[in-house]
């Protein structure tokens, strides 16, 4: 049965990796099962088509038959129960592994999103350069404990798993803060996410899709 996802028609990011797709994407290419996409554009987001698929009307969504996900997490979590290679066949490594996967959405992406939110909407506020500090030394105690938990392990809990997927995801939309190079374990830890071929695959597919909607000048 065919799998269809939805992503952004023209992401923000200009193609970065960073609209949430990009997980459902990786859990894709990590476990071999093709899929769809249908990209939306930010009004049709808020149509109520999209709102059946989505009530917060964002992306992604995942739609298999009569099956309708949204939450990146959600349906990362669908894909790695659903097939072999992003969950542990062990009971116990099984369970930690998506401990991870929330601690990575509840825990560690929180403090991450709220520094975005400072720097794009708060930056003409009176308090702005007193919070911003505020807003960072809380990401560098999250950084700071999953540095010591990683210690010099390649992935969180023995193998690349779902946990890792999404920790890696959410690390990475610190890269432009500058901040992530202070814990040099756990940029070694995001550059092993990103140099595995599923990522760099899932990498390129949604970049073709930023690249189609601004084509390069000819040299
Ligand atoms: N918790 C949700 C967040 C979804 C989300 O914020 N999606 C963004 C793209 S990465 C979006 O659709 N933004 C447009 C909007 O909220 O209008 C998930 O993990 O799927």
């Amino acid at each position: 049965m065919t799998i269809t996802i939805t992503a952004f028609e023209r992401s923000p990011d200009r193609g970065r990796g960073l609209a949430r797709d990009m997980r459902v994407r990786w859990a894709f290419e990590e476990v071999g099962q093709p899929y769809e996409v249908r990209l939306v554009s930010f009004d049709a987001m808020k149509e109520p088509a999209h709102r059946a698929l989505h009530p917060f009307g964002q992306i992604p969504t995942y739609e298999e038959g009569d099956l309708v996900l949204f939450e990146s997490g959600a349906i990362v979590f669908h894909i790695a129960e659903r097939h072999a290679g992003l969950l542990p066949d062990d009971g116990n490594a099984r369970a930690r592994a998506i401990a991870w996967m929330f601690a990575a959405l509840n825990t560690v992406e929180p403090p991450i999103l709220d520094l975005q939110t400072t720097k794009i909407l708060e930056n003409d506020k009176s308090w702005y350069e007193q919070r911003l500090p505020l807003v960072q030394d809380r990401i560098r105690v999250r950084l700071s404990e999953l540095s010591a938990r990683l210690g010099d392990a390649d992935w969180l809990d023995g193998g690349f798993s779902a946990g890792d997927l999404m920790m890696v995801t959410v690390l990475l939309r610190l890269r432009a803060s500058g901040m992530l190079e202070e814990y040099p374990r756990l940029a070694a830890y995001v550059a092993r996410g990103e140099a595995r071929p599923a990522y760099q695959r899932a990498f390129a597919a949604q970049l073709a899709v930023f690249q189609a909607s601004h084509p390069q000048p000819a040299a």
